[in-house]
Formats: structure tokens, C-alpha cells, sequence
């Protein structure tokens, strides 16, 4: 029998997403929120005491002092399922940037179909960083010797990777003196499957060393080369208008929904749309032309480049096809629901998976190969233009909400110093001076079991109170979105007076979006380059900043946790922790947990833990912060000091009316 189902507006604050949870409910179709109300998660499970990693069991360790069948106990069963959760996150990340490389190779040897070296200054700039010659040699040939140098790293036995190089020089020795220096991105995740087998590693905390190098191998090697072969290929984020929410359908056009990870396919469909034989091809089948939108990170990746709009974040996947509006959901890899499937039969939305890793029954699969992929983006466009006439009465929520994503770490360095004196002294010293009080990342997922977006943005929204800058990636910068956190003339009343000085002579919104969560290695590079400019100590543990993920979900999640982690950062998690969770009940249960934060913190200066409750998050952040600013010696933080600056710019400004001031301030006009 079905169980209790919390209320549309309990299970999100999304306007749009309670429209479509109240039309599911009168359609009697499921989705992912009706789904977990109806599951009662396995609370062994959940704390992660169920070992099934042989035969013997599966073995369920509930009380104090009780093993499974081989003797393993509570904390080595408990190490053991997170090893493995992290290194699939890992896996999955870092197998990104392998196809990432691979595509670079090809595309240096002209083995592809439309696609380009975008950003030659990028490929320059990171070859050098790499000891790769770039003088008086063409870009192609610069770009070989980098995809292949990248692809080593995956299959290297020896090590340590070579990106490990950008961290700073503190970092590095911490990792080389512990010998957690991963020694090649397959490797460290095979060593990982394999100590966990049945019989061999059952030391917790060794195990969680190998976790560590897993991880690494993920943030500064898998994630750090997806990053930087995507900003070669499409080019370096940089301000642009968008929108999102599922008001960006359209009644009048072919929408189709790009939904996944990979910003190849994803890319080439967004050209392909403005191509003129897909122009006609929709005019001639009655709509205005294709209108394209993204969830999930494959949105964020062709958001920050393309300003191409956004449905919505991880929930948000069946509530699009819900409208009735969706041709074809377009999907590769990653975070997507097999409930897709059965979901669009109710509709005329084709699921058409694409990546030679992902198929699900039902679905059409039309698989992506990037030495043909204008033409197969040409042909999935075709699909769905041909399905337009099938289109049944459609449901698009008016609710959309403007922003403005884009700022990679070189935006940011750029847009503090302008082209000839870039750099992050600005942002360090409103932090020492204390406008800025400190940096929170607010990253990751979106979770059924908790309200869509509320503790994303209700933690963003009391921090920015607080004078704190935030950062934003993947399903959390797209909450952010939907809530018009990201548009600074929107946002700046809600933020604190220093803050607000800071955002408004820089021309910033309160909120920066910096991309999809492979993306996340942008902020250890920011965060590497804020200590480098000198005045915030000499590594990531000395800098007034908190990782948060307070929606998380995926095993990606658990991956980037522990590389934040084991680069000096403190990571808050809402929800509740795959380790522990029996407090009561068991002692035992806890050993991993507290490993997590009081080990990992002496080990690494960072530190790992799961906080339910919003304000309590807001409040460990602070306490974090300030302890930081302590620290390091810097004025304790005081709201009253700043706010009146008085700017000039900024008042005239706001004389302006809302679209030319986004355009003053962002050189990016309105729609
Ligand atoms: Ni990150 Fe992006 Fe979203 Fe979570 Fe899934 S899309 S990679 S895992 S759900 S943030």
C-alpha cells in the first residue's frame, strides 16, 4: 500500500516543480519524490553495516562487538562500502576526462566531425604548465602532446600524476610525506576494488588512506583534465546571459532536452540547432525551430559556455517530460532515472540514450561517435522534429528566472584585475580586510528524500546575510538559479553591507556560478591561486572557507568530498552519512565517522561531516570561518564597518533601469 506522500510544496520550494508534481498526482504518475515516500531506506544499510562483498553473507553487523562471517568488523565493513562509493565516483569523473582526452587527440589528428580548438590561449597556457613546448608550433600539434600526456595519467603505474604539480607546494609535500600521491587514475581505483575484496585490507584506516589517493586521483587528475580539455575544445567560461526552470519550453518549438554529463554531444546538438537544414526541417513539420534546454550537468556545461537555457537541476528530469512539451530527452551518462523511460510512455517524449556506456530498455539509442557528430546531432534533431507532430496538450509552468553563469577561475582572476593586472588580490584583500568575511562552496545534488532546493539555498541565502562569497557548481548552482540567486541586482539587498561594496565595484552577483561538478576542480584552483597571491597562509587548511553539499546524493559527491578534503578544505554534507547513523544504538558504528573528521583533520587540515540541519550547517561554517580568520591573524569579522562606501558607479547605477544596469555591469545585455 502506498505510504504517506508529503504535500507538492513539502517535497520542493520549486514553484515549477510543485505545478508538476500537482499534475502528476492528477495524471496517477509516479515520480522520484512519490518513490522515496514510498521506500523506507534499509537502515543498515543506510549507516552502512551490510557487507555483501562475498558469499558468506550478506552479512548485517547490528550490535557492539558483532562481526560478519569472516570476523570483519564494524568499522572495516563500514570502510570498505565507502572505499567503493568512492572510487566509483571517482571512476565516473575521471572516466569524463578520459573521453575528454581522447576527443582532444582526435581532434588534434582531424579525426572528427565539427569540432575545434576554441581556446588556443587555454591549450597554450596549460601545455606550459605542463613543460609542453608551445613556441612556433601550431595549436593541433600542441594539443596532440597534451592528449596524450593526459592520457597517461589514467593508465600511469608509477606516478604521481602529473596535475598534482598545481597544487601548492605545502600540499604537495603533505601527500608525498604520507604517500597518498596518486600513481595513475586507473590504477589507484583497481587498487581500491581490490584491497576491499573479501580477505584483504581490514584496517579502516588504511583503507581510507587508499580512498584518499582514489580521490585525488579524481579532483586534480580525472576532474582537473575534463575541466581543462572542455574549456580547450568550447572555449573558457565567461559571463553570459541565461535562463532557467522549465518555463524556458517553448509551445511553439521542437524542445528537446539534453540531460547527463559529457559537454561533447551536448555541444554539437546546441550548433546543430542553428544549423538552417534543421531550421526548415522544423519549420516544415509546423514548429518555429528547436528550442534547446539541459538538466543536470550537461546543462551547466553549455550553460557557462552558450548561455543555452536550463530546465532544471537533478529533480527536475521526470517534471520536464511531465509538461508534455518534450520531443526527446537526449541523454549520456550520469545522474539519469531508468523511471525515464516508463515516464515517457505516458507521453510522446522519445528517451533516446547516446553513450556506448548507457543504455536502458525502452529507450532509442542512437549512439554518439564524435568522428561523425554533426551528422548524428543532425539525425537526433531529426527524431525529435519528426515526433513534434505526436505532441499532445502540454503543461509548461511559466516560471523562469534570468542569471548570469560563467566565471571560470580565469573570469574571476580577469575580472578582479582587468586584462593587464590580473589577479586575486582584490578578493584576498576584502577577505583580510573583512567585507568578505570568507568563501563557501555550495556544490551537488539534489536529494527526493529532503525538500527540492531548500537547504541549497537556505543555507546560500543566510551565508550571504553573513558577508560570505559563494561559489556554486553542478544541481546546486542550478537551485541558486531557479531562486534568482545569481543575478546581482536581484540578489544584493539580501547580502551583507561588505559583501554587497565588493560585489557592486567589481560588477559581480553575489553568487558565482562556476560550472558542472567536474568542474569543482576550479575551485581547488582558485582556492590554490587565493593562497599563492599571498596574505591567507600558505595552503588550502589556512583559508576562511567551507565546502557544502547539503543536497548530495551521488557517489561523485563522496569522491569530491574526500579530494576537498584531503586538499585542506572543510566539507559539510547535509543528509545523513553512508557511515554511522546508529549512534544510539551502536559505539562502534561511529569509529569511521569520527575518522573522517578528527583523523582526516590532523592527516590533511581538512575534514569531513554530515550536518542535517541547515542553520547548524550555517552555524559550523562560521565557526570555521572565523576560527580561520583568527588564525591567521586577520581582523575579527564586523558588519558594521562597511557598507557605505559611498561608490560613485554604483549609484549612478542604480538610477539605471534593471536591463541596462545588468548590461553596465556585466557587459551582457538582457534578452
Ligand atoms: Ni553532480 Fe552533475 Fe547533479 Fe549531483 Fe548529478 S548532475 S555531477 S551528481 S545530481 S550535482
Amino acid at each position: 500500500m502506498a505510504k504517506k506522500q508529503r504535500t507538492p510544496q513539502e517535497k520542493s520550494i520549486d514553484p515549477a516543480a510543485q505545478k508538476m508534481l500537482i499534475r502528476a498526482d492528477e495524471l496517477g504518475l509516479e515520480t522520484a519524490f512519490s518513490r522515496a515516500d514510498n521506500m523506507a531506506p534499509c537502515n543498515i544499510g543506510a549507516a552502512g553495516l551490510c557487507c555483501k562483498l562475498c558469499g558468506m553473507g550478506p552479512c548485517r553487523v547490528t550490535k557492539d562487538g558483532q562481526t560478519g562471517v569472516c570476523g570483519a568488523t564494524m568499522d572495516t565493513i563500514q570502510a570498505r562500502n565507502l572505499g567503493r562509493s568512492i572510487a566509483a565516483g571517482a571512476s565516473a569523473h575521471s572516466d569524463h576526462g578520459r573521453d575528454m582526452a581522447f576527443t582532444l587527440k582526435a581532434v588534434a589528428n582531424d579525426e572528427t566531425e565539427g569540432f575545434v580548438i576554441r581556446d588556443v590561449a587555454k591549450l597554450r597556457n596549460v601545455a606550459a604548465t605542463y613543460d609542453i613546448p608551445i613556441e612556433g608550433r601550431s595549436p593541433k600539434e600542441i594539443a596532440n602532446e597534451l592528449a596524450d600526456l593526459f592520457i597517461a595519467q589514467f593508465g600511469s603505474q608509477v606516478g604521481p600524476i602529473v596535475p598534482l604539480k598545481r597544487a601548492s607546494q605545502k600540499r604537495q609535500k603533505i601527500w608525498a610525506d604520507r604517500k597518498v600521491q596518486p600513481r595513475g587514475i586507473d590504477r589507484e581505483v583497481v587498487d581500491m576494488l581490490h584491497r576491499t575484496h573479501m580477505g584483504d585490507d581490514q584496517d579502516y584506516e588504511h583503507i581510507m588512506e587508499q580512498a584518499v589517493r582514489t580521490a585525488l586521483a579524481d579532483g586534480w587528475g580525472g576532474s582537473m583534465i575534463g575541466t581543462d580539455v572542455s574549456d580547450i575544445l568550447f572555449g573558457t567560461p565567461a559571463p553570459v546571459h541565461g535562463q532557467a526552470n522549465l518555463g524556458v519550453l517553448k509551445t511553439d518549438m521542437v524542445n528537446v532536452v539534453v540531460h547527463g554529463h559529457e559537454p561533447t554531444l551536448s555541444q554539437m546538438i546546441a550548433a546543430a540547432t542553428q544549423d538552417p537544414e534543421i531550421i526548415a526541417y522544423a519549420k516544415a513539420a509546423g514548429a518555429k525551430g528547436v528550442n534547446l534546454a539541459g538538466i543536470c550537468c550537461t546543462a551547466n556545461e553549455i550553460l557557462v559556455r552558450q548561455g543555452v537555457p536550463v530546465a532544471g537541476n537533478f529533480l527536475h528530469q521526470e517534471l520536464s517530460i511531465l509538461t508534455g512539451a518534450v520531443e526527446a530527452m537526449v541523454v549520456d551518462v550520469q545522474c539519469i532515472m531508468q523511471a525515464l523511460v516508463n515516464l515517457a510512455e505516458n507521453f510522446h517524449t522519445k528517451i533516446i540514450t547516446t553513450s556506448s556506456k548507457v543504455k536502458i530498455k525502452g529507450a532509442t539509442h542512437m549512439e554518439f561517435d564524435e568522428r561523425h557528430a554533426m551528422t548524428i546531432a543532425k539525425d537526433i534533431l531529426k527524431t525529435a522534429i519528426d515526433n513534434f507532430k505526436e505532441r499532445g496538450a502540454t503543461h509548461i509552468p511559466d516560471d523562469k528566472q534570468d542569471l548570469i553563469p560563467g566565471f571560470s577561475h580565469e573570469y574571476i582572476n580577469y575580472m578582479l584585475g582587468g586584462s593587464y593586472r590580473a589577479s586575486f588580490r582584490p578578493l584576498n584583500d576584502g577577505i583580510i580586510s573583512g567585507r568578505i568575511r570568507g568563501v563557501a562552496a555550495i556544490v551537488g545534488c539534489n536529494n527526493p528524500r529532503s525538500q527540492q532546493d531548500y537547504l541549497l539555498t537556505h543555507v546560500a541565502e543566510e551565508l550571504l546575510k553573513q558577508d560570505v562569497l559563494v561559489v556554486e557548481t553542478g544541481c546546486g548552482a542550478i537551485a541558486a538559479a531557479k531562486k534568482g540567486l545569481l543575478l546581482g541586482e536581484a540578489g544584493l539587498d539580501k547580502v551583507g553591507p561588505g559583501l554587497r561594496e565588493i560585489c557592486e565595484a567589481v560588477g559581480i552577483p553575489p553568487v558565482l556560478h562556476m560550472g558542472s561538478c567536474v568542474d569543482n576542480s576550479r575551485i581547488l584552483t582558485v582556492l590554490t591561486q587565493m593562497v599563492e597571491e599571498g596574505g591567507l597562509g600558505d595552503d588550502i587548511d589556512q583559508v576562511p572557507a567551507v565546502g557544502l553539499a547539503p543536497e548530495w546524493m551521488s557517489e561523485k559527491a563522496l569522491a569530491i568530498a574526500t579530494y576537498c578534503v584531503a586538499s585542506g578544505a572543510y566539507v559539510i554534507f547535509g543528509g545523513s552519512s553512508p557511515v554511522g547513523g546508529m549512534p544510539d544504538r551502536i559505539d562502534e558504528s561511529d569509529i569511521v565517522l569520527n575518522y573522517l573528521s578528527k583523523g582526516w583533520e590532523e592527516a590533511y587540515g581538512g575534514k569531513l561531516e554530515f550536518i542535517p540541519d541547515p542553520d547548524e550547517m550555517v552555524r559550523a561554517t562560521l565557526a570555521h570561518i572565523d576560527k580561520k580568520r583568527a588564525d591567521l591573524g586577520l581582523p575579527e569579522y564586523d558588519p558594521t564597518r562597511f557598507g557605505k562606501s559611498g561608490d560613485t558607479r554604483m549609484l549612478e547605477l542604480e538610477k539605471l533601469p534593471l536591463s541596462e544596469r545588468r548590461e553596465s555591469i556585466y557587459g551582457v545585455a538582457a534578452d
